[in-house]
């Protein structure tokens, strides 16, 4: 029997690769020495699958130039740059790779809000020297600090509970009241204004579009951090670079930004922040078990059975 046609959007790691390339006829998109649409349109009509990654999704021109798609398989938990509500109308099943990232997303945002607080990036530069100075500038304490966690989804409970274990004074805003004994404070504003540190980890949709605005900055104030795992959609970043520049909050740490990986240049001039690659998920046990997860949806969707993590 034929294998299924699949379109690939983005690089896979080799333990994604070889077993996708075995189960199925692999177009590699982003490797094609011709342009999209000469490829598209040679293809197009054959392909059952297309793989991506959260961030990239699938751009609305190639969804849109595959008629005969079943299935679109996301590397990676968001599900923010898939059009659902194409895919629904069409019948195209959607799956994502949630849980087993969950722990990776928030060891880094607990990691970079210590790093940022602590000055940990910065203090490294000091020891290499030259160490001239006798001590480096004092800076702010973590254990005990008032949190607030914007978006309270499997990501934001997992921050919660490692932040519990600091004695941190946690809150969140959430669409509802979890009654989990955390404080529910559902106005972002406000849930700002009695926090040192805001973690976003909202999921990225119409309604959290900028949910991190010049007023949610202005209530962080000048001793706030702001922590972005989430999509660099969800904070207004002109504001965001003119509240650090301005002084308006202390510092960000972030893992998303737009336009990535061009970052906006006046990031790489600022003192107060704490720049990461979009990696939260990016280490080899959680990124096997992500490929894995991918694979036993493509596999459960081409043997018609039920699918292990359906978006859609
Ligand atoms: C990526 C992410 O998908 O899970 C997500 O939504 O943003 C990341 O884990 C990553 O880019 C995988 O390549």
């Amino acid at each position: 029997m034929s294998k299924p046609v699949l379109l690939q959007l983005c690089p896979f790691p080799d333990w994604v690769q070889a077993p996708l390339a075995q189960t199925h006829e692999v177009i590699p998109l982003h490797m094609s020495p011709l342009s999209d649409a000469k490829l598209l349109a040679d293809i197009a009509p054959r392909v059952r699958a297309i793989a991506t990654h959260g961030g990239l999704g699938v751009p609305s021109e190639i969804l849109a130039a595959c008629p005969a798609v079943e299935i679109v398989a996301i590397f990676g938990v968001g599900y923010d740059a898939v059009d659902l509500q194409a895919c629904r109308a069409r019948g195209i099943r959607v799956t994502n790779t949630p849980d087993v990232l969950t722990e990776d997303c928030a060891d880094l945002a607990v990691g970079m809000l210590i790093a940022l607080a602590r000055g940990i990036v910065k203090a490294e530069a000091f020891a290499r020297g030259p160490w001239t100075r006798a001590s480096f500038p004092l800076q702010r304490r973590v254990s005990g600090m008032r949190v607030g966690i914007l978006g309270l989804g499997r990501i934001g409970v997992a921050v919660a509970e490692r932040l519990a274990g600091f004695g941190c004074d946690i809150a969140y805003s959430a669409r509802s009241d979890r009654g989990n004994g955390l404080a529910f404070v559902p106005d972002p504003v406000e849930l700002a204004a009695r926090s040192e540190a805001l973690i976003v980890t909202a999921l990225s949709n119409a309604e959290t579009r900028h949910i991190v605005d010049a007023r949610v900055l202005q209530a962080l104030g000048p001793r706030g951090f702001l922590i972005n795992i989430s999509r660099a959609a969800c904070i207004d970043e002109a504001a965001l670079l003119t509240a650090l520049e301005t002084g308006a909050i202390a510092g960000a740490a972030l893992d998303v930004f737009e336009g990535e990986p061009n970052l906006d240049p006046r990031f790489l001039a600022l003192p107060n922040v704490v720049l990461q690659p979009h990696h939260a998920s990016a280490t080899t046990e959680t990124r096997q078990a992500m490929g894995a997860l991918m694979l036993a949806n493509l596999a459960a969707h081409f043997a018609g059975a039920s699918l292990p993590t359906p978006v859609v």
